[in-house]
């Protein structure tokens, strides 16, 4: 099972450093590790540092991660998975987002930046 992550910057300032994480309390597969979603395309490098990619507004960037379905999941008939983004902006606050809930299946996610403090 593959989730691609389309993060999307639709504010109106820079998000800076935007990575994209999975936490257990929103995940109900059962089968383990959790999904570890990694940086494919998009994006560029609006702090100078080169490490995590940054988005210019309206620019988005996408990731992907693979999950292994177990027989469980099948039985449960579905796999409800959240995943969130972490970013920081202008002021070097850190704020997250929410991604859409999936089922299982081959998804996009798509992310809606910012802003949830
Ligand atoms: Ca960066």
């Amino acid at each position: 099972m593959s989730y691609t992550y389309i993060v999307q910057n639709i504010g109106s300032s820079f998000a800076f450093d935007v990575t994209v994480s999975e936490s257990a309390g929103l995940f109900t597969g059962t089968n383990t590790p959790l999904p570890t979603p990694a940086y494919q395309s998009g994006g560029t490098n609006e702090d100078g540092e080169g490490d995590a990619i940054d988005l210019r507004p309206g620019a988005s960037a996408t990731f992907t991660a693979v999950y292994t379905i177990n027989q469980q999941d099948i039985n449960s008939g579905q796999v409800d998975n959240q995943a969130i983004a972490n970013a920081v902006d202008d002021n070097e606050i850190q704020f997250q987002m929410f991604l859409m809930t999936v089922t299982m299946a081959t998804v996009i996610q798509r992310m809606i930046l910012p802003k949830l403090y």
